[in-house]
């Protein structure tokens, strides 16, 4: 870890003894989703990730946007900001760019981040800012009931979509390697250990890293309990050509696990210094000082 810890008193301190644990990036907050949901797993290795990674809670930003998914913030010690629907990626630009020195980590569902938040995924792949990228996909909008996601397969019968909405869906990893990200990974909820450490390759990667993440949605597709069987760990291998990455992701079954590209495109570069510490800024919003 890296020689600035947590306390016992949550201050950060230079050559302090105490290792960062799991639970020191748990807050209080009960997580409000559906018993068995993915997301679940997703929390639980993103502590354990950052507990491996070693930065305290306060040097974290998780930002977000709307939806279930979306929530993760609250359930952290981290710095949140659980913003609008969509603009997850483009509030965590701006805070990476006004605080190059803080860990800035995005997170949200497909809905929101290849739907309404698309045009801010391309971009942030191209612009190549450095921060990671989780997307906690399900395959439907879970927060609003179940209506289908770009990522939803075309004959997938509901309620809402009677016999499907019959689009093709794409795929969020050749979009992200065609776009210039250069980090692009696939995982699945039901893997903490293995999500755990890709998270930490994703934090400590120089530029902008995405991990899309399978996470069923147990209520509105209940038959995604079967994702568990039909994932396949390391199904994907590494490419560094581009070309050759696409692919390799779009002749996979999306079920394919795996580090599927690493570039080497420059990342963009920090356009601050950071030159004051979050705890001048919060004593500057003190009331009565
Ligand atoms: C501008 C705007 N449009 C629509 C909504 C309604 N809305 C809230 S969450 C959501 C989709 C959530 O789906 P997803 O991002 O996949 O997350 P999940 O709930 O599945 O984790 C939608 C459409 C909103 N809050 N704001
Ligand atoms: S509705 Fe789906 S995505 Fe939302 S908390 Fe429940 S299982 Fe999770």
């Amino acid at each position: 870890m890296s020689d600035t810890a947590i306390s016992d008193a949550g201050v950060s301190e230079a050559h302090c003894v105490k290792a960062l644990a799991a639970k020191d990036f748990k807050s209080g907050a009960h997580p409000i989703w559906c018993p068995g949901c993915g997301d679940f797993g997703v929390v639980a290795a993103l502590e354990q990730a950052l507990a491996q990674h070693g930065r305290p809670p306060h040097d974290v930003v998780l930002v977000s946007g709307i939806g279930c998914s979306s929530r993760l913030p609250a359930y952290t010690t981290c710095y949140g900001f659980h913003g609008v629907h969509g603009r997850a990626v483009a509030l965590a630009t701006g805070v990476k760019l006004a605080r190059p020195d803080l860990e800035v980590i995005a997170v949200g569902g497909d809905g929101d981040g290849y739907s309404i938040g698309g045009n801010h995924f391309i971009h942030a792949c191209r612009r190549n800012v450095n921060m990671l990228y989780i997307v906690m996909d399900n395959r439907v909008y879970g927060m609003t009931k179940g209506q289908p996601s770009p990522t939803t397969e075309p004959d997938w019968d509901s309620e809402i979509a009677p016999g499907g909405i019959g689009l093709r869906p794409f795929n969020p990893l050749s979009l992200a390697i065609a776009a210039g990200a250069n980090f692009v990974a696939r995982s699945f909820a039901g893997h903490p250990q293995e999500l755990a450490d890709l998270i930490v390759e994703g934090i400590r990667w120089p530029g902008f890293a995405f991990i899309e993440v399978l996470s069923p949605c147990i209520t509105f597709r209940p038959e995604e309990f079967e994702w568990k069987e039909k994932v396949r760990i390391n199904a994907i291998i590494t490419e560094k050509d581009r070309a050759a990455a696409i692919a390799c992701v779009l002749a996979d079954d999306g079920f394919g696990l795996g580090i599927a590209f690493k570039g080497e495109r420059a990342a963009a570069p920090a356009m601050v210094e950071p030159t004051t510490t979050i705890f001048e800024i919060e004593r500057r919003f003190e009331v009565g000082t």
